[in-house]
């Protein structure tokens, strides 16, 4: 059987970590390359974490590129505590003084579309980060969404609960005018992976538990930066998603990717189209959910509502048996 290509662009905090680690432990799926925006932190330590990631499940081989440095408009504003400054929990202290010559000279944006005229409507696109190569891709080359097998994006929200402000969640925050760039131009099949379904598809500290405490170079890897990070802290209410669903474990980029590895994680969606507000004084970069089609759009995208998280589960603990022979 041919394997699934995926290209995954990502702003490497601990929850990318491990939806990287879940693509490499997959048996079927064979990532082009990995490039890199800003997000949870500069894109230079976004490089950083990516080879890191690469490093401990022994996949050195894969491509990595470096993107965007900040949003199309207005300052980058990285400077979120989310998994701490360095975006892996501020934990690791042997950096690779090497790292710029282990980088790709292509730009992240130029790889993304070679790779995907190399192979077209044959390569998935993961987005989990803020969508700014993405944004550039089309404007690049405006036929680069048709090329695509289909995109999946960790972001947005259906309910108007945000987390980083009062309705917008923190990828489409970070650059809304590449999120509503991606949204009115990608007219390729897209599955969204929102915030609230990332939490209302949560999975119990018990899980978390299990999952960090396997025998294997990934899962102490990951126990080791999640060990300081307050986003991995069981004290109930220091953030806002157990004020709206309780306390519980979410590892929110891993949603798009189960269900990209595997079709059958996901059980339930809603069909429609959706819209970046850009305008609002309060819910500028929230994604509105048009189920009655009042924007009339000629395009619809999978909304993500209920996931197999028996399922969910057992890709999370296999990605965390690494490395593993492939
Ligand atoms: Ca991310």
């Amino acid at each position: 059987m041919a394997k699934k290509l995926l290209i995954i662009d990502t702003d490497c905090g601990i929850d990318d970590a491990q939806a990287i680690m879940m693509a490499l432990a997959a048996p079927d799926v064979e990532v082009l390359g990995i490039t890199c925006v800003f997000g949870n932190t500069a894109v230079e330590n976004v490089c950083q974490n990516v080879l890191k990631v690469l490093s401990v499940c022994e996949r050195q081989r894969i491509p990595v590129f470096r993107g965007s440095a900040g949003p199309l408009v207005g300052p980058a504003n990285t400077v979120r505590d989310h998994f701490g400054t360095d975006g892996l929990g501020d934990v690791l202290k042997d950096k690779d003084p090497r790292w710029e010559e282990k980088i790709q000279r292509e730009h992240a944006v130029s790889a993304m579309i070679r790779l995907v005229s190399e192979n077209q409507n044959q390569v998935s696109l993961m987005a989990i980060g803020p969508l700014t190569n993405l944004a550039l891709a089309v404007r690049l080359d405006p036929g680069f969404p048709q090329k695509l097998k289909d995109l999946y994006i960790m972001g947005g929200n259906m309910e108007g609960k945000g987390n980083v402000t009062l309705c917008a969640e923190f990828n489409f925050a970070m650059d809304p005018e590449s999120a509503y760039i991606v949204l009115e131009e990608f007219l390729c099949t897209t599955y969204i992976a929102s915030w609230e379904y990332a939490c209302r598809n949560s999975l119990p500290w018990e899980f978390f538990e299990q999952l960090v405490n396997q025998d294997a170079p990934a899962a102490r890897f990951m126990k080791t930066i999640t060990a300081k990070c307050w986003a991995y802290s069981k004290e109930a209410m220091v953030n806002k998603r157990d004020v709206y669903f309780g306390p519980c474990f979410v590892s929110y980029d891993a949603y798009a990717m189960a269900t990209c590895i595997d079709s059958s994680v996901l059980t339930e969606s809603i069909e429609c189209p959706v819209r970046v507000e850009l305008q609002g004084s309060i819910a500028r970069g929230m994604m509105v959910v048009d189920r009655t089609n009042q924007l009339k759009k000629n395009h619809s995208v999978f909304v993500m509502t209920k996931c197999d998280c028996a399922k969910l589960s057992q890709l999370l603990l296999k990605s965390l048996r690494q490395p593993c022979r492939k």
